[in-house]
C-alpha cells in the first residue's frame, strides 16, 4: 500500500547527498544492454510542481528529444488515492500541463492507462513498497520502470540519446568540468538547496526549521556571489549545475 509521512522523509535523508531512488537502470548503447537507446520506446512521467521532474523535462526539451521520448504529466498536487487516507499523484484529464513555451503535455496515461503513480509502480514492480516518486522513465517494451532518479535521467538525456537529439552539441556535463560539477550540483546545491527546501517544508520542530532555513539562505548567498560577475555557475556555458538550480 502507498506509504506516506515519515517513510517519505527517508528520501531526504539528511546525511546523504543523493535522493533515495530504487530504480537505477540505464538506457545505453552498451553490448547486451537491457535497455538500448531507441526512439518511441521510453516514456517519461513527471509532475510540473516537482523540481526533480522539471529538471528532467527541461533537459529533454533543451536536447530536443521530445519526438523521441514521450511525456505524461500528473496533476501537480497529491490527492487521496485510497480509503486509508494515503496520498499520491494522479492523472487528471481536466488539469492542463503547459510548459513555458506553450507546449501542452499529455495529462492522461495513454501508455499504461493507470489512474495514479502508485498504480504505475504496482504495474511495473508489484512488490515495490515505495516511495512512489516522480520522475519515472518507463520502458514500453518490457513494461517496467527503468529509472526514477532525476540526476540519472538528466545524465542519460544529456549523453545517451544523441542519435535522436536535435541539439546533440549541447553537453551539460562537459568532461573537463566533472569534478567541479560533482562538488556543486551533486554536493551543496543538492543538499542545501534542492533538498534544502523540502527539509524546511518537512521540518518537525521550529529549531530544525530554523537550522535548515539558515543553510538554504547561506547556499543561496553563495550562488549569488558566484553569479555576481558571470552568467553560469561553472565555466562559461550552461551546465547541469545551472539546470539543477531551476
Ligand atoms: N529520487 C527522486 C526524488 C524525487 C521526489 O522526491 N519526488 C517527489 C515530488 S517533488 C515525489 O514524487 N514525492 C511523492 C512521494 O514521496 O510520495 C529524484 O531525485 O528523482
Amino acid at each position: 500500500m502507498a506509504l506516506t509521512g515519515s517513510f517519505r522523509l527517508s528520501a531526504l535523508d539528511a546525511t546523504s547527498t543523493y535522493s533515495v531512488a530504487a530504480f537505477k537502470n540505464q538506457v545505453n548503447d552498451e553490448l547486451n544492454t537491457q535497455y538500448p537507446v531507441a526512439k518511441d520506446r521510453y516514456h517519461l512521467y513527471i509532475n510540473l510542481g516537482c523540481p526533480w521532474s522539471t529538471g528532467v523535462c527541461t533537459a529533454l526539451m533543451l536536447k530536443g528529444l521530445q519526438d523521441c521520448i514521450s511525456v505524461t504529466c500528473t496533476k501537480p498536487e497529491e490527492v487521496q488515492i485510497d480509503d486509508q487516507g494515503n496520498m499520491g499523484f494522479v492523472f487528471d484529464k481536466d488539469c492542463q500541463c503547459k510548459l513555458g513555451d506553450g507546449t501542452l503535455l499529455e495529462n492522461v496515461d495513454s501508455v499504461n492507462n493507470c489512474s495514479s503513480v502508485f498504480e504505475l509502480y504496482q504495474k511495473g514492480s508489484p512488490n515495490y513498497m515505495g516511495p512512489f516518486t516522480l520522475p519515472i522513465l518507463w520502458d514500453k517494451e518490457s513494461e517496467t520502470i527503468v529509472n526514477n532518479d532525476s540526476l540519472d535521467l538528466i545524465r542519460m538525456i544529456n549523453s545517451n540519446f544523441n542519435a535522436y537529439a536535435k541539439n546533440k552539441q549541447l553537453n551539460m556535463i562537459p568532461e573537463n568540468k566533472q569534478t567541479e560539477i560533482e562538488g556543486t550540483a551533486q554536493g551543496w546545491i543538492l543538499k542545501d538547496i534542492n533538498k534544502g527546501v523540502y527539509k524546511i517544508g518537512y521540518a518537525e520542530s521550529q529549531q530544525q526549521y530554523e537550522q535548515q532555513f539558515a543553510k538554504l539562505y547561506e547556499a543561496l548567498d553563495k550562488v549569488e556571489r558566484m553569479l555576481e560577475k558571470k552568467k553560469y555557475l561553472i565555466g562559461d556555458k550552461f551546465t547541469i549545475v545551472d539546470l539543477r538550480l531551476f
